[in-house]
């Protein structure tokens, strides 16, 4: 009697055991984890997007995903974000094109000086020219949304008036923006932004070339107490998914991934946008920063200069069997149709 109450106890254990062990466990207790990595410093634009894409994801994925963010280069930097990403050191990062100009040659089109006139609409154009082309410098990941920012005007130690107070003037700037700069006579200076402050510290450079919502939040203002409009030249990036990590997502995660990708593009466009008007206002306000428009007879000479990128561009990149004439129409209509909405 004794020993078949054991054998039952033991029975009774061991079907427990097992049962803990080989139970499937429900979906909600386990969430997947996923590490997205970033460039530039927590507060700064592309960081912030993150931040937003993030807590969609979660909320809208019921918890099944938990994304854990790396902002200030902690995981990958400025120029190993994509290999990093394709070689699976973290499962989704947020990139700046205009630092590998060779290497993303039909988005880094819109850097061009097309005439976006906000983030919002280069936004939605660099996505909808990503989405007709599927370049293959994608390839080998899964793009996850697509932003640029707003268009860049200068920002400088010295007040720059005309094309005589830019001529051999440092300034930094990446990429499409760089060609620019070195149009108007600058001695352009390539680095990503992350460099940026430090250079401007040292007097490397005396001001640099890009969207006006980093004078707050790099507290560029504090030096550069100059600002010359010249609105052109926007910077592209995207936000990209190594393959692997996304053919291991349930498909109603990629789903939720899939109906964020144009809504963060769009998200991304307007928080820039309001975010360089507040950090104009900012700088006129608290830094005493002065804001240059070019008279009418300067800004046609500083646009005569840039005339000849574009056809430039078309000629290089048709003679390298890129569609390039069509690129450009295609960049030109798409930001018709988003202006108008
Ligand atoms: C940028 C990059 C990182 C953080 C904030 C930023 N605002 C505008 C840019 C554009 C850019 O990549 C650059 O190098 O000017």
């Amino acid at each position: 009697m004794r020993q078949k109450l054991g054998f039952a106890l033991a029975g009774a254990v061991f079907a427990l055991l097992i049962t803990t062990i080989w139970m499937p466990r429900p979906a909600t207790a386990e969430p997947i984890k996923l590490s997205y990595a970033n460039f530039p410093p927590a507060p700064t634009f592309p960081c912030v997007q993150m931040e937003r894409w993030k807590e969609e994801v979660e909320k809208r994925t019921g918890g099944q995903v938990a994304i854990d963010t790396y902002p200030g280069g902690t995981l990958l930097g400025a120029k190993n974000m994509m290999d990093g990403v394709m070689a699976g050191q973290a499962d989704i990062g947020c990139l700046c094109m205009a630092y590998q100009p060779g290497r993303f040659v039909i988005t880094n089109g819109t850097s061009l000086p097309l005439g976006l006139p906000n983030a919002k609409v280069g936004s939605l154009t660099l996505w909808h020219l990503y989405v007709k082309y599927q370049p293959e410098a994608f390839s080998k990941v899964k793009v996850l949304t697509m932003f640029t920012t707003a268009p860049s005007n200068i920002m400088s130690r010295i007040p720059i008036r005309n094309l005589e107070d830019i001529r051999g003037v440092s300034l930094r700037a990446s990429g499409g923006a760089a060609q620019i700069l070195k149009a108007w006579g600058a001695n352009q200076v390539g680095m990503p932004m992350p460099a940026t402050p430090e250079a401007l510290q040292k007097g490397v450079v005396k001001g640099l070339f890009s969207s006006l919502e980093v004078m707050k939040d790099f507290k560029f203002a504090e030096l550069c107490k100059y600002v010359t409009m010249t609105e052109t030249a926007v910077y592209p990036f995207a936000v990209v998914m190594n393959m692997d990590s996304w053919k291991r997502l349930p498909k109603d995660v990629q789903k939720v991934m899939d109906d964020l990708a144009v809504e963060q593009c769009q998200w991304t466009g307007k928080y820039m946008d309001d975010h360089v008007d507040e950090a104009i206002a900012w700088s006129k306000k608290t830094q005493h920063v002065e804001i240059i428009e070019l008279t009418k007879d300067e800004k046609a000479k500083w646009d005569k200069l840039l005339a000849p990128i574009t056809a430039k561009w078309i000629e290089v990149w048709k003679a390298k069997g890129l569609p390039a004439e069509g690129i450009v129409e295609d960049m030109r209509a798409f930001a018709r149709i988003y202006a108008g909405q």
